[in-house]
C-alpha cells in the first residue's frame, strides 16, 4: 500500500498536476504506436508540452491579472460576500473542512480513487460507454476540495475511509460522465480535434450544444459579421478585445481607485500614471488571448495527429479530456470576448438582484467562471446558433452562476469563509447533487451515481453506429453521416 501511495504521489506531483506532461506522454506514445521514428515522437512530445505550457502561461496570466481586480470590489465596498471562483472556493472548502476538525490531506487519496474510477470506466467502455479520461490536473484538485467538503457536510459522522471511497466513486463518475458529454460538441467544433473538455462547465457545454441551435441561426455568426464604417475596426480580434476590455476594466479599476490598486497589484508602481496603468492592464487581456491561441494550436495539432495511434491500438473510441481553453483556438476569436462580456452583464444584473431582494448572502463575481465558462459557451453557441446564441446563452449563464453559486455558498456554508467554487457545473449540477445527498443520505449517493452512469447509456442508444466512431475516426464518421443524409462527404452537414 505504501509503495502504491509513493508511486501515486510521484505521479500526482509530476504528471497529473502538470497536464502538459500528461499530454506530452500521450503524444509520444501515440506516435510510437503509429511506428514513427523516435526523433519524431520526441519532436511531438516537445511541441505538445510547450504548446500546453504556452496555454498555461496565457491562462495563468489572465487569472493572475484579472482575478484580483474583480475580487477587489469586495474590499472596495467592505462587503462580506462570497467570491464565486474555484480558487476562492478551494480555500473556503479547505477552511470549512478544517473548521469541523477534519484533515484536508484526504484529498490526495480522493484524487487517486477518483482517477482510477475514471480509468476503469474507460477500460470497460464496452459496458459503461465512457470515452473520456479527465486529465486537467489543477481542476481535479480544486474539484476534489469542494467535493470533499460537500461529503463532510452531508455525512459529518462518516469516518475517513468511507469519505474517501464515497467521494472517489462520486467524483470519478462525474469526471467520466460529464467529460464524455462533451465528445460530440468538441469533435464537431474542432472538426475531429481528438480531444474533449475536462474542466468545470462540461454539463454546461452539453446544454449549450442542445440549446444554441434553438436560439439563433449559425448563418448569422460572428464570422459573417461585417461591421460598417468605423465599427469595422472591431472585426479584428486584438482591436475588439483591447477596446472592450479597456472600457470594462477601465470602469472597474477606476471604481477601485489607485490606492487600492497599489495594494492589489505590486506591478502598479508609484510613478506610473493611473490612466496608462489601466490601458496597459486592459491591453494585457488581448496579449494573453493571442498567446493562448498559439499554444492551443500547437498542442492540439500534435494531439490530433498522434492520438490515432492510441485510438487505433489501445483505447479505440476514446479521447483525453483537457482544459476548456483548448476550444478557444477554434471558432471565432471574438466569441471569447463576447461570452465574457455578456456573462458579466448577466452576473452583474443578478448581483444587483441579490441586493434589491436582500438576499441572505452576497456574491462577488469571480474571474475564472465569468471568463472561462462563458467564453467557452460563446464559442460553441456562436458556431451552432450565431451571434444571438453567443449573446443570450452567456447572459443567462451569468445569472445562473450568481444565483446557483449564491445558493450553494449559503446552503453548504462555505460563504462563511468567503467563497464558493463558482464554475457552471458547480452552480447547477453539484448543488443539486449536494442537496440530494444531504436529504437522502446513502440512498441519495446511490441515486446520483446510478443516474450519472445512465447518461452515457442513453446517448449511446441514440447513435449506436457512430457513438465510438466520432472519437475514433472523424473522417469515417463524416462519411457515415453523409450516407445517412444522402449527400457526399464534402456536402455533409455536421451540426
Ligand atoms: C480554471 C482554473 C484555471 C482556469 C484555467 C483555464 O478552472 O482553475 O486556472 O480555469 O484552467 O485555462
Amino acid at each position: 500500500m505504501i509503495i502504491l501511495l509513493t508511486i501515486w504521489e510521484f505521479f500526482q506531483n509530476n504528471v497529473l498536476t502538470k497536464p502538459q506532461f500528461f499530454i506530452g506522454f500521450i503524444v509520444f506514445i501515440g506516435y510510437a504506436l503509429l511506428r514513427k521514428p523516435v526523433y519524431e515522437c520526441l519532436a511531438g512530445f516537445i511541441k505538445a508540452v510547450v504548446g500546453y505550457m504556452i496555454l498555461n502561461v496565457a491562462s495563468g496570466g489572465l487569472v493572475g491579472n484579472f482575478r484580483p481586480v474583480l475580487a477587489g470590489l469586495k474590499d472596495r465596498f467592505h462587503l462580506s460576500a462570497a467570491v464565486i471562483d474555484p480558487y476562492f472556493g478551494q480555500a473556503a472548502a479547505q477552511m470549512s473542512v478544517e473548521h469541523v476538525g477534519r484533515s484536508f490531506s484526504l484529498m490526495m487519496i480522493v484524487l487517486l480513487i477518483a482517477f482510477t474510477m475514471n480509468i476503469l470506466l474507460v477500460l470497460f467502455r464496452r459496458y459503461t460507454k465512457i470515452r473520456t479520461l479527465f486529465i486537467t490536473g489543477h481542476v481535479m484538485v480544486q474539484q476534489s476540495s469542494t467535493a470533499l467538503w460537500l461529503v463532510l457536510f452531508c455525512f459529518p459522522k462518516l469516518q475517513d475511509p468511507g469519505v474517501v471511497i464515497m467521494l472517489g466513486i462520486l467524483l470519478g463518475t462525474y469526471w467520466a460522465v460529464a467529460s464524455n458529454l462533451t465528445v460530440e460538441p468538441v469533435a464537431k467544433l474542432t472538426d475531429g480535434g481528438g480531444f474533449a473538455t475536462g474542466h468545470q462547465q462540461m454539463f454546461g457545454i452539453f446544454l449549450v450544444s442542445k440549446l444554441a441551435k434553438k436560439i439563433g441561426n449559425p448563418k448569422n455568426s460572428l464570422d459573417n459579421l461585417k461591421l460598417p464604417g468605423f465599427l469595422s475596426i472591431f472585426n479584428e480580434n486584438v482591436v475588439a478585445t483591447g477596446i472592450l476590455m479597456f472600457i470594462f476594466f477601465g470602469i472597474i479599476i477606476s471604481i477601485l481607485g489607485p490606492e487600492l490598486m497599489h495594494t492589489i497589484d505590486k506591478e502598479f508602481v508609484k510613478n506610473q500614471n493611473f490612466g496608462f496603468y489601466i490601458l496597459e492592464k486592459s491591453l494585457n487581456f488581448a496579449v494573453y488571448l493571442t498567446i493562448l491561441q498559439l499554444g492551443v494550436r500547437m498542442f492540439v495539432s500534435e494531439l490530433t495527429n498522434s492520438f490515432q495511434g492510441i485510438s487505433e491500438k489501445i483505447l479505440p473510441g476514446s479521447v483525453p479530456a483537457v482544459d476548456c481553453a483548448a476550444v478557444f483556438g477554434f471558432g471565432n476569436p471574438n466569441a471569447v470576448t463576447f461570452g465574457f462580456l455578456f456573462g458579466a452583464f448577466g452576473q452583474f444584473l443578478a448581483i444587483i438582484g441579490l441586493v434589491i431582494f436582500q438576499s441572505p448572502i452576497l456574491i462577488i463575481s469571480g474571474f475564472v467562471p465569468l471568463f472561462f465558462d462563458n467564453a467557452t459557451f460563446a464559442v460553441f453557441a456562436n458556431r451552432l446558433g450565431g451571434i444571438r446564441a453567443a449573446a443570450i446563452i452567456p447572459f443567462f449563464s451569468g445569472i445562473i452562476q450568481v444565483l446557483g453559486g449564491g445558493f450553494a455558498a449559503y446552503y453548504f456554508t462555505t460563504g462563511n469563509f468567503g467563497g464558493w467554487h463558482g464554475n457552471f457545473d458547480w452552480d447547477t449540477l453539484w448543488p443539486i447533487i449536494g442537496v440530494i445527498m444531504n436529504n437522502f443520505q446513502y440512498a441519495g449517493v446511490v441515486v446520483v451515481v446510478v443516474c450519472l452512469l445512465a447518461v452515457p447509456q442513453i446517448i449511446y442508444r441514440r447513435n449506436k453506429d457512430t457513438y465510438f466512431l466520432i472519437a475514433e475516426d472523424y473522417e469515417k464518421y463524416k462519411e457515415v453521416e453523409a450516407k445517412k443524409q444522402g449527400v457526399t462527404a464534402d456536402e455533409v452537414v455536421i451540426e
